[in-house]
């Protein structure tokens, strides 16, 4: 029994990529390689964060504004640092996109050899920081192609399908990390008295179906007549409960555990929804679709949407496979 829990213990993230892949596989170093530095990116973004308040830099905006045109939070930017310094002299990571940065973010010295590229959502549902509730980090691995010096990265302009691992931290009561290379979706809980992530969960699997629903009704009017429709639809039908804490790691979190769906439509103001392609959408819609759930654009798999700019927002419907297609019959009006 001892040797049983050491063993888990010692199951980092790290660790369980090279126990999931074969360790003599191409990738199977690299990329536990590359989950220890996601790690250690984690843990400093979470120890920042439980000191809100009582250390600078943390509670905030800069007073800039991001590519997107969105107030910059003092945490979105440390956060963003966090992962470029983490990467550095690793040799890789060539190239890191990020919500935050205009352009990719290039490392010199790990071009040479650096054979992947990192894009991630440093702090997402920043606005949840100043009032202490949960917020999380988005990230999804892809190969590196094309011309390194391709200022406009058009080879990350391409379909989720093309990533090779994803997942989440959640900040939270306690920190967790969530990823999948493709086989299977696993969780870990960072262990404060250790600082290390330890395996909680190994194939988490969503349930088919769930009764909770989770979208910003204040934006109702703006909707679509047949969302609408689903929303009224979920009102008169015993079973559902709404849940939405503003940040979208959070949200998400609880369907994969416990089932329902996560919806954010586009709208009058936002036709294309809020929420970005390739640092939100496409490595959650990874994680859900190993978890065997689904996620929409409403009309087609996040994972197949063919995005046109690094930037590029889509609709959002992701969760159990049962009430993902629900919404998607609604959409094509035929309940
Ligand atoms: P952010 O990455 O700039 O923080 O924005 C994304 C967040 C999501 O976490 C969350 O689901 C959504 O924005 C909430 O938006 P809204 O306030 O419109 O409901
Ligand atoms: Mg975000």
């Amino acid at each position: 029994a001892q040797e049983h829990s050491l063993n888990r213990d010692c199951m980092t993230p790290s660790r369980h990529v090279l126990q999931e892949l074969n360790s003599f596989a191409p990738h199977a170093q690299d990329l536990s390689a590359i989950m220890g530095r996601i790690a250690l990116a984690a843990k400093l973004i979470s120890r920042h964060l439980s000191r809100a308040g009582i250390i600078e830099g943390v509670l905030g905006f800069t007073g800039e504004r991001n590519v997107q045109g969105e107030s910059v939070k003092k945490m979105d930017l440390y956060a963003n640092d966090v992962f470029i310094q983490v990467f550095k002299q690793s040799g890789l990571v060539c190239r890191l996109a990020s919500e935050e940065m205009d352009e990719p973010y290039y490392i010199p010295e790990n071009c040479p050899i650096g054979r992947y590229t990192l894009l991630f959502d440093p702090i997402d549902g920043s606005s949840n920081i100043d009032t202490n509730l949960n917020v999380g980090s988005i990230f999804a691995i892809r190969q590196q192609e094309g011309d390194d010096l391709d200022r406009r990265a058009r080879d990350l302009v391409q379909p989720g399908r093309k990533q090779i691992a994803a997942g989440y931290v959640l900040y939270g009561a306690s920190t967790m990390l969530v990823y999948s290379i493709g086989s299977g979706v696993h969780s870990f809980t960072l262990d404060p008295s250790l600082g290390e992530f330890i395996l909680a969960q190994e194939n988490i699997q969503v349930p088919a179906w769930g009764g909770v629903y989770s979208v910003n009704e204040g934006n109702f009017w703006q909707w679509d007549e047949p969302i609408r429709e689903y929303v009224r639809y979920v009102h008169r039908t015993p079973g559902y409960s709404a849940r939405y804490g503003g940040a979208l790691v959070g949200d998400f979190h609880r369907i994969l555990l416990q089932g329902g769906i996560f919806l954010y439509p586009g709208s009058v103001e936002k036709p294309h929804g809020k929420l970005r392609l390739l640092y939100e959408n496409a490595p959650l819609a990874f994680l859900i679709e190993h978890a065997g759930g689904r996620a929409s654009t409403g009309t087609r798999a996040i994972l197949d949407h063919e995005p046109t700019e690094l930037h590029e927002r889509t609709p959002l419907f992701i969760g159990s496979p049962d009430n993902v297609a629900q919404v998607e019959a609604f959409l094509q009006g035929k309940p």
